[in-house]
């Protein structure tokens, strides 16, 4: 496979967008697993015919341990990747990352909408505003935890594989 693949917006990135996709996000007491705590995690409504979704959410590493979250997977996809989207040169590519996303110590990582992000492939059935995606984070270090993501408003931010 290509590290690098197309991708197309569907919408126009605007400010607003992201504000609102923060503040919606459901109940956001943080989810513990030994020195991680999880927050804002979501996932959007899939338009018709988009084959794949993409998931967010902010890790913080409070110990004094890097970590690294390695892997996802889900009922609800084929396939869930971790994946990264960057400006190259004048074109926003997303890239696979497949030895996982760093959770340096002391840090806090954010999966955000145009930054790093869960991607769900193959979803079997598309994701409905209001609807909760069941997921399961793997780790390095601070090992699995199940949590879920609320479904928000299809918008601007989403993006699909070409
Ligand atoms: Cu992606």
């Amino acid at each position: 496979m290509k590290t690098f693949t197309k991708l197309a917006f569907l919408g126009i990135f605007a400010a607003t967008s992201i504000a609102f996709s923060g503040a919606a996000a459901a109940d956001d007491a943080p989810v513990k697993l030994g020195d991680l705590e999880i927050t804002s995690a979501f996932t959007k409504a899939m338009l018709p015919g988009q084959p794949v979704g993409g998931g967010y959410l902010t890790v913080k590493n409070n110990g004094p341990a890097d970590d690294m979250l390695v892997s996802v997977a889900s009922p609800v996809a084929g396939t869930v990747e971790l994946h990264e989207m960057a400006m190259q040169g004048e074109v926003m590519k997303m890239r696979r990352l497949d030895t996982g996303i760093a959770i340096p110590a002391g840090k806090t990582v954010e999966l955000t909408p145009g930054g790093l992000h869960l991607m769900f492939i193959k979803v079997k059935e598309p994701f409905t505003q209001g609807g909760k995606v069941p997921v399961t984070l793997t780790f390095e270090k601070a090992g699995k935890i199940d949590i879920t993501l609320p479904v928000e408003a299809a918008g601007p931010g989403g993006h699909v594989h070409k």
